[in-house]
């Protein structure tokens, strides 16, 4: 029948695009040979699982979200009025390292220069920065820099490849609005003088720093990127830094963390997230602690520390890290709600941290019911979502020889069989977000 045929057909040709697309992903990736100390890093990356994302600038001031400027389609002009309203007096270093620390985070990604091409740092190639621009000109970056190394915290910078600020930023992309910008600009000047001016600062004046954290480039997808310049500056300056592209498509040569907006790998439910989840790179997926990136002052829409341990548990799970990101408020303060919250995901992380921090996503697939890590001879069963007295799972290889619940290291009973496991699970307590199982599982070599 010709539907069927012509549906065939058509299968074929998705199968066939489907391969193509994936040899060349892979194709891409094997081009770019990352040093021995990328690859620790990226294995240290893997092991951190539980980092801070940190949105503040300039637009903090009107607390109405980083893309206000688009937003309320202002014009570079009124723009450029803001620099003078942010003096964050009560910004310190010190305070906000220990936060992330006490929330059990191991890294912290902050942004260094958002759309607005605002550099948060001390900036020979532009004025448009913090110390140039601004009453308290001083360059917070580099305090936070010094504090985690003192504090043993790897420190990413977020950068925006999209600039709605600078004239050279041309031609425009799809965020374009009428901002009175002039009609023209030197693109190559934009990417060689101005963007990797300010990433060689960013990976010179800062110390060993974690990596590049990239964004924006979405808003040109069909412009010439010359990331393999980019990249291998990178590279170049530190070897062990990581380029994380927020770019949302399979990975290209010269990056090395794949990450995801708002969704678990491979998942797809915010709308502009690729399905493809490299089985090479390191996975990352940010989210936010309310619903915003910047301080936003009518957003009250926080996750409870329980969702935020389900969220960083269900990354895990996924072999993903969890960058969950707060908006400080202009005055570098951060919000008590904020805090509060990931004091409490902390205190968590302090009892079963040892079923999250150096994993893998488990033998077993996620389920609706939970997820399973792993780590030496250990399996965490990670039980989310799930009322019955008996949980039955799909087989893993090597024999069980221990069960144990990490919440009090009492016995758990399990049976195994070619058919999978049965894990007793005991009751679950009424201020569990997450009942662990520990199994001890004898690799069969
Ligand atoms: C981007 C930024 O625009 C946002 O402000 C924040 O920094 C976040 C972490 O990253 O968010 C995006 C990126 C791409 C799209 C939408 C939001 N997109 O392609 O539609």
């Amino acid at each position: 029948m010709l539907p069927t045929r012509h549906s065939s057909r058509v299968r074929l040709a998705i199968m066939v695009l489907g391969a193509v697309c994936l040899c060349g992903a892979a194709k891409a990736q094997s081009a770019y040979q990352p040093s021995p100390e990328n690859l620790t890093a990226r294995r240290e990356f893997q092991d951190m699982k539980f980092g801070m994302f940190i949105h503040w600038g300039v637009y903090s001031v009107l607390g109405d979200g980083e893309w206000v400027f688009h937003e309320r389609h202002l014009s570079v002009d009124q723009y450029n009025r803001l620099p003078a309203f942010f003096d964050p007096q009560k910004f310190d270093a010190h305070t906000w390292v220990s936060l992330a620390k006490s929330a059990g985070m191991k890294y912290i990604t902050i942004t260094s220069r958002h759309h607005d091409g605002f550099a948060m740092f001390d900036s020979q190639v532009s004025d448009w920065n913090i110390v140039a621009r601004t009453p308290y000109k001083k360059d917070p970056l580099k305090m936070l820099a010094d504090e985690c190394h003192r504090q043993g915290i790897k420190l990413f910078f977020y950068y925006s490849q999209l600039d709605w600020h600078n004239p050279d930023y041309y031609p425009r992309g799809s965020t374009n609005w009428p901002n009175g910008r002039p009609d023209h600009g030197d693109w190559n000047a934009y990417l060689n003088t101005y963007m990797n001016g300010q990433l060689t600062e960013l990976l010179t004046h800062y110390g060993t720093i974690g990596g590049i954290w990239f964004d924006g480039m979405w808003d040109k997808p069909d412009a010439d990127w010359q990331l393999e310049k980019t990249y291998a500056l990178i590279h170049k300056l530190q070897p062990a830094a990581l380029i994380i592209p927020n770019h949302h498509q399979t990975p290209k040569p010269g990056e090395d963390v794949q990450t995801f907006e708002r969704d678990l790998p491979g998942q797809n439910t915010a709308g502009f997230n690729t399905k493809y989840v490299s089985a090479e790179l390191p996975l990352e997926m940010s989210d936010t602690l309310n619903n915003s990136w910047g301080f936003n002052i009518g957003d009250s829409h926080y996750k409870s520390a329980a969702e935020v341990v389900r969220r960083l548990v269900r990354a895990a799970g996924n072999n993903s890290n969890l960058l969950m990101n707060i908006g400080p408020y202009p005055n570098g303060e951060i919000d008590p709600e904020f805090v509060s919250r990931l004091d409490a995901v902390g205190k968590w992380l302090s009892r079963y941290g040892d079923s999250i921090y150096g994993t893998r996503g488990g033998p077993i697939p996620p389920g609706d019911w939970g997820v399973t890590t792993q780590k030496a001879d250990k399996v965490y069963v990670h039980v989310l979502h799930w009322g019955a007295p008996l949980l039955a799972l799909s087989p893993v290889t090597g024999k069980v020889t221990a069960a144990e619940s990490l919440n009090d290291g009492k016995k758990v009973d399990v049976t195994q069989s070619v058919n999978g496991l049965v894990i007793k699970l005991p009751p679950a307590t009424s201020d569990e977000t997450d009942r662990v199982i520990v199994l001890t599982v004898e690799k069969t070599s």
